[in-house]
């Protein structure tokens, strides 16, 4: 398939996914409204639509809960064919029924984007309106996931990271006890094949979380004290860090000062604190489980994303290139979710190796922005030749290019318009 014809593909993914003002992910595996995604997809959208992309991060803010949060998941209409469904997660924190938890806050950098590449005129009111609910949102994570102030922020779940079961999860997720959970039917392993999916044991410890926050109530600061799985990201940390940023630079479009200064204060705990997500011996960011106070061993393609956050200090940057360099040498395809070399690695498994394409979007960004262009268009490359070999996968093997997971992607069809495509590329130079 030509590249014009891969362009009118994706457009019509986009259009055929829309559920009327907000996307989902595919259709039967992921019926709802997902926080992150909707993002990315509102970055394909607005390469043809722009109103369509604001209606898409619009919807997505009118599911914010009372406390700040944005949730993972808006069930706007139930859907038996995704488990589990809003009867499972029993919330009650805002207007539209919801999981309990956040995914990562790509969104102040996307609205970011959107205002720098309005032709409409009317960006910068949008982005205003929706200004107060990020800044809520970003407090959200800075009291809940970051409570004692150590500047890096935990996810609750791994479903929290958007890296369900990356391997940096097995030993915090195996410490979870299984219990309050009941008999239950998944539903993911009927539309995909289960050996790319995660495996029953992490599925009965994603439930046995849900539960132990259930049991508080999903009361944020109980969770945050109780909650049985607390994990430091540097994948969150980073997109945190970024979108705090770009939440500034709206900020002083928008002429709110007190604001300006109160983002200034978290952009500062996070520069401090992400260094101690900073592993010695692999010299990169990992995952820092804050109930055992242990370190991960291994490095994920979200450690690559610390130029992206502006974190691009000589020794990170050139172990970063260092590690790029010889990941390059043991797959065909950048940027694997997993460090090859390690044991805990599995092409096809979700999270254990696939790549992904919004992950290789957001590591190119930062490459690009600290002036390594070679190492963002290898990652921009990759990308369009995973999806001309197996079309708008979820994800795809870093060996194979086999497409895997759900078919018909949003997020893939959006990275694809947005910034893969050589049509794209064509139309910037
Ligand atoms: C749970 C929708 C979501 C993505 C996540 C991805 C996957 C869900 C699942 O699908 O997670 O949230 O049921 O597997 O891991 O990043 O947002 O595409």
């Amino acid at each position: 398939m030509s590249s014009a014809d891969l362009d009118q593909t994706a457009k019509s993914i986009l259009i055929e996914n829309d559920q009327g003002g907000y996307t989902v992910p595919t259709k039967g595996l992921y019926p709802y409204q997902w926080n992150w995604d909707s993002v990315f997809v509102a970055l394909g959208f607005a390469t043809f639509d722009q109103d369509r992309a604001w209606r898409e991060i619009e919807m997505l803010f009118e599911g914010q809960w009372r406390d700040g949060m944005v949730p993972h998941i808006l069930f706007r209409k139930d859907d038996p064919s995704y488990f589990p469904g809003p009867s499972v997660w029993g919330t009650d924190g805002g207007p539209i029924p919801s999981s309990g938890h956040s995914q990562p806050p790509v969104a102040a950098t996307v609205i970011s984007d959107l205002v720098d590449s309005d032709t409409s005129g009317k960006a910068l009111g949008r982005a205003a309106a929706l200004f107060p609910s990020l800044m809520n949102w970003h407090r959200w994570f800075l009291a809940y996931r970051d409570p004692e102030a150590k500047g890096a922020m935990s996810v609750i779940h791994p479903w929290e990271s958007g890296r369900d079961n990356l391997p940096d999860w097995d030993d915090a997720l195996r410490a979870v006890v299984v219990k309050d959970i009941g008999p239950y039917e998944r539903k993911d392993t009927s539309h995909v094949d289960p050996a790319m999916r995660p495996h029953k044991e992490d599925y009965d410890r994603y439930l046995s979380i849900m539960a132990a926050c259930r049991n508080v109530g999903w009361d944020p600061a109980e969770v945050a004290r109780t909650c049985p799985f607390f994990v430091a990201d540097p994948g969150v940390t980073f997109i945190f860090l970024r979108a705090s940023r770009d939440l500034l630079t709206l900020a002083e479009k928008l002429g709110k000062d007190a604001e300006a200064d109160e983002i200034k204060g978290w952009i500062n705990r996070m520069e401090t604190g992400v260094k101690s997500l900073w592993h010695d011996g692999l010299k990169a960011h990992v995952a820092l489980d804050r109930r055992s106070g242990k370190h991960t061993d291994g490095i994920s393609s979200m450690s690559f994303l610390a130029p992206y956050a502006g974190i691009a200090d000589q020794e990170t940057l050139e172990s970063l290139q260092g590690h790029f360099d010889r990941i390059a040498e043991k797959v065909r395809y950048l940027m694997p979710s997993y460090d090859p070399e390690h044991t805990s690695y599995e092409p096809l498994r979700y999270w254990r190796g696939p790549v992904w394409a919004m992950v290789n979007y957001m590591i190119a960004r930062g490459f690009a922005e600290v002036g390594d262009s070679a190492r963002a268009e290898r990652l921009r490359n990759d990308t369009a030749s995973l999806v001309e070999a197996s079309g708008f996968a979820e994800y795809f093997s870093p060996e194979t290019a086999a497409g895997a997971g759900g078919g018909t992607f949003s997020w893939t069809a959006a990275i694809w318009l947005t910034w893969a495509s050589p049509t794209h590329v064509e139309q910037a130079a």
